[in-house]
């Protein structure tokens, strides 16, 4: 008998928002070489092309088992030429263009400089092409101006560089939490992005607010903040108050930044353990951002914050293309009607998904 060993091309969709995508990735070696790519272009502003490799990345880190022979590929979506040729390469070793890039002086001094907080692609490039290759150079340069972001940046690097885990996350929770109870006792604070997602490990930790009433939303980040400075734990603070407005309708760009109120910080985290005794210091700092939204586009603020930013990005264009719809962090639309949710679900339900659960968003 013959056995069809290679899956209907149905199988896997284009859309990120129809896979099921957790942190169990079994083509990291080819993801990894992929996502080295696209950094690459983003680095240099290609943000077109380097969509192409993230797509495929994210493909791959959905499919149930690692890819055995390149023809597998053959019946998956957004695999590209560039993309088959590196997954072909990488399967015996590694590509030697991903081992060029990655011995490349600009792209090494690029990842180095935009890993610092308010550092951009563009900071990173005007250092790199006035020679500036390290952190020293980059001190001892006195025309290099820093604005506020950046100069906190560089004062917290060695922590805010360092991963956050689950435990201090959690940590950082009850602060938060305490801080918002005692200005709102209404108010309930819930852990987005990564970590809703499962990750063990993130960048910075990201909180949404929750307020039971209309107009609670534009007071309770001022107030936090206030408390977290009289705590003496804020090292720094960027609040953006809210330009949200209920009348407007979604926007058609895909980028992820909202008109809620929110927060950029970097807090003190008592260690658990002694002083850390080379740095003198009992406490780490670490990256939080909080978001504020009114209750009623709340969650579609949770939605847009557990990310990913491939998922929702797909989720966007899913809604717009497949159902003529329009998504974004704060609403979604049918012609000119306001689709209403109280949970995520009623949102994948409005266009007529599959629910997916945040640890299954890991695109
Ligand atoms: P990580 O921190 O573990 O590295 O990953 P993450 O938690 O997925 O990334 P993030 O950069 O912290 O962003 C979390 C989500 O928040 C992501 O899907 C993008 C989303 N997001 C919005 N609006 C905004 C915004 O205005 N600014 C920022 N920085 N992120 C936003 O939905
Ligand atoms: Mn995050
Ligand atoms: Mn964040």
């Amino acid at each position: 008998h013959y056995i069809q060993v290679t899956k209907p091309e149905s199988a896997v969709s284009p859309y990120a928002c129809q896979r099921r995508t957790t942190l169990d990735n079994h083509n990291k070696i080819f993801t990894d070489a992929l996502e080295v790519l696209a950094e690459n272009l983003e680095l240099s502003g290609n943000q077109g092309p380097s969509l192409a490799f993230r797509k495929a990345a994210s493909v791959l880190k959905s499919l149930p088992a690692a890819l055995r022979r390149q023809e597998e590929t053959q019946h998956l979506p957004c695999l590209g030429e560039h993309s088959r040729a590196i997954i072909e390469i990488s399967e015996c070793g590694s590509s030697s263009r991903v081992e060029e890039i990655l011995n490349d002086e600009r792209y090494r001094t690029m990842k180095l400089f935009s890993s610092v907080f308010g550092v951009g692609p563009k900071t990173a490039e005007n250092w790199f092409c006035r020679g500036l290759r390290t952190f020293a150079e980059r001190m001892s340069e006195p025309s290099v101006r820093l604005n506020r972001m950046q100069t906190a940046g560089f004062l917290f690097y060695e922590d805010i560089s360092k991963p956050v885990s689950r435990t201090e996350a959690s940590a950082l929770k009850i602060i938060v939490e305490e801080a918002v109870i005692c200005v709102n006792p209404s108010a309930t604070v819930s852990i987005t992005g990564g970590f809703r997602r499962g990750k063990e490990f993130g960048h910075d930790v990201d909180f949404i607010i929750k307020t039971p009433e209309a107009g609670q939303e534009d007071v309770i980040l001022p107030a936090v903040i206030k408390r977290f400075k009289s705590q003496n734990i804020l090292l720094y603070s960027d609040l953006q108050e809210s330009t949200f407005d209920l009348r407007k309708l979604p926007t058609h760009c895909f980028d992820a930044m909202d008109h809620f109120g929110k927060c950029f910080l970097i807090m003190k985290l008592k260690h658990e353990q002694e002083m850390d005794a080379r740095a003198g210091k009992d406490w780490k700092a670490v990256r939080v951002d909080l978001v504020a939204p009114p209750l009623e586009r709340f969650t579609y603020a949770l939605l847009g914050w557990t990310g990913s930013t491939l998922f929702l990005r797909d989720l966007r264009r899913f809604a717009r293309l497949e159902r003529g719809k329009l998504l974004d962090n704060h609403a979604l639309y049918d012609k000119n009607t306001f689709l209403p949710a109280n949970t995520e679900e009623d949102i994948f339900a409005h266009l007529g998904l599959e629910y997916i659960e945040p640890w299954q968003r890991n695109a």
